[in-house]
């Protein structure tokens, strides 16, 4: 039997704070804005809000490196705002979690300045500082995952410290003790503050093998990046986890989620097992990409793949661990987009995929844009990107010999910036999302795809998103039901949930073609469909719920 839980049964939207709503003009995404949205998003019917990082920072990354944790970035807000916002969220009845950065933090952290400006400091160790391999060469040939080698070097102290992600992204030496503590004490700062949960940023990688030793260079051309096998799983993580949890999320009625790259079924089982107290949830990538396809590379997503996917993490996860079920964040883009480009099929792709995250046995997490179909952008120049990670890619790829043109159509097949285009809330100039000038430029989609329209809608993509969380929240069998699969031809994904003698059926078509459908639907009730009402055939990308 499965161990109820609210979080098991909450729906959970991630907000990107700087593309959601800004409230005073500066053209960037705030608190108050946030704050301004809640009727919206109570009206949409979620339970949780998960922040991406707030904290003070120099924004090199966006936010996802640190400066203070202790404080509110300057562009999104003061601390008052924050708790405004933490209380209008409580008042309506929905809880609030935090994105927690902790694998590294900003070179501008005071930890790391201390441990530069004086190498005898206790700081000096909460950071990976080592010397130069042979007198000059970096201590090992670890890429980061935002082009070139993983170390820093300090020439005044011939000395390099390891960054996995930017040049001020510093990381963290989890095998100190105190550099543990303090992070803990961090950690229940904010628990004291009264919020309900963290999102635990690439926590998998805290634990980095005994003496740094090179990457495989055969592993690394498969990955994309020299030196992952070193840390995405490493020696002391689970010890590191566990007496986290100990010390800090134990003592609170919250959830966690661990953002966990490359882990796969079984680890992620043990990240999770409820028995061994470390993370309430991960989120594992695998079904973000069609097998053998990185995010970069130009395809189109075949979602028979998906099936597979889901349905082995469906069958084989186990009842102590739960599911998280995502399609997008902001480090992905459009996953509409990714599927099938063709607008036609827009908005019956967009409830198709609603359909299966509300339906299968897990904890559903949507990102901010994807209840209205929102779709990639297309970006004519270098210009109008703002990600780190897509700007060196993009010099990367001309010093590797590509033109302008080749270059920018690969940072348009994966750019994180597709997910942070700002939030489409009307037709009004900038989408009603500033009434200055917008850090990045809106999605040339908003006078036709926006919630104000959505909302007066009642076969909108946003209409359909608040009917299936209802029945999700209105049908335990739908969060607690056994998750049986229909054998069918691939093109199908057929499944039923039941609990305690309540029935669900659900009949997708997972493709362009007509289908023959498996059941005799008729003798079903539909409940919720992409179409108005049952063929004989399956139509393109046909997804109905029926109740039994
Ligand atoms: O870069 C990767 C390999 O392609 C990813 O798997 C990467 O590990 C993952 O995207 C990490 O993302 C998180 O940490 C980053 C930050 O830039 C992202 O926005 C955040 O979601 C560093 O903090
Ligand atoms: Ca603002």
């Amino acid at each position: 039997p499965i161990q109820r839980a609210w979080w098991k049964e909450a729906v959970v939207y991630q907000i990107y704070p700087r593309s959601f709503q800004d409230s005073n003009g500066d053209g960037i995404g705030d608190l108050n804005g946030i704050t301004q949205r809640l009727d919206y998003l109570k009206e949409l019917g979620v339970d949780v809000l998960w922040l991406s990082p707030i904290y003070d920072s120099p924004n090199d990354d966006n936010g996802y490196d640190i400066r203070d944790y202790k404080a509110i970035m300057k562009e999104f807000g003061t601390m008052e705002d924050f708790n405004r916002l933490l209380d209008g969220v409580h008042a309506r009845g929905m809880k609030l979690i935090m994105d927690l950065v902790i694998n590294h933090t900003s070179d501008e952290h005071a930890w790391f300045k201390e441990a530069l400006q004086n190498p005898d400091s206790p700081c000096r160790d909460y950071y990976l500082f080592r010397p130069a391999k042979d007198g000059k060469t970096p201590p090992n040939n670890w890429t980061s995952f935002f082009s070139g080698s993983a170390w820093n070097h300090y020439p005044e102290q011939s000395f390099w410290a390891l960054h996995l992600f930017s040049k001020k992204q510093m990381d963290l030496n989890w095998d100190n003790p105190a550099l543990r503590s303090s992070v803990y004490e961090m950690i229940n700062w904010w628990l004291q503050k009264g919020i309900d949960g963290f999102r635990l940023d690439v926590i998998n990688y805290i634990s980095k093998a005994e003496g740094l030793p090179d990457g495989n260079e055969t592993v690394g051309k498969l990955m994309g990046f020299t030196g992952v096998e070193h840390y995405f799983y490493g020696p002391n993580l689970h010890r590191c986890l566990q007496e986290m949890h100990e010390n800090t999320f134990s003592r609170y009625d919250v959830m966690t989620v661990g953002e966990t790259p490359g882990v796969g079924i079984e680890m992620a089982k043990l990240l999770t097992d409820e028995r061994r107290k470390e993370l309430d949830m991960v989120f594992s990538f695998d079904h973000l990409e069609n097998p053998g396809k990185a995010r970069f590379d130009l395809y189109r997503y075949d979602l028979r793949c998906l099936k597979e996917i889901l349905c082995d993490w469906q069958q084989h996860y186990g009842n102590a661990s739960w599911n998280s079920l995502f399609f997008e964040n902001h480090d992905n883009p459009r996953m509409v987009s990714k599927i099938n480009p063709d607008p036609a099929f827009r908005e019956v792709i967009a409830k198709l995929l609603a359909v299966i995250q509300f339906t299968l046995k897990g904890t559903p997490f949507v990102f901010q844009g994807q209840e209205l179909g929102m779709v990639n952008a297309s970006f004519s120049s270098i210009d109008e990107l703002r990600d780190i990670e897509s700007i060196n890619l993009y010099h990367e790829l001309l010093q590797k010999g590509k033109s302008e043109a080749e270059a920018l159509t690969i940072i348009n097949g994966g750019s994180r910036d597709h997910a942070r285009t700002p939030m489409q809330w009307s037709g009004e100039p900038n989408a009603g999302f500033t009434a200055g000038e917008p850090w990045i430029r809106p999605n040339a989609s908003y006078p036709a795809i926006n919630a104000e329209s959505e909302q007066q809608d009642a076969q909108s993509v946003f209409a359909f998103y608040k009917q299936v969380i209802a029945l999700r929240h209105q049908n335990p069998a739908l969060v607690y039901g056994e998750f049986a699969l229909e054998p069918t031809p691939r093109e199908l994904f057929c499944y039923r949930r039941v609990l305690d003698g309540a029935e669900f059926y659900i009949e997708i078509n997972l493709t362009e073609q007509p289908q023959k459908r498996k059941a005799k639907a008729s003798a079903y009730t539909p409940v919720l469909s992409n179409y108005t009402k049952p063929l004989e055939m399956l139509r393109p990308y046909e997804a109905t719920i029926y109740r039994i």
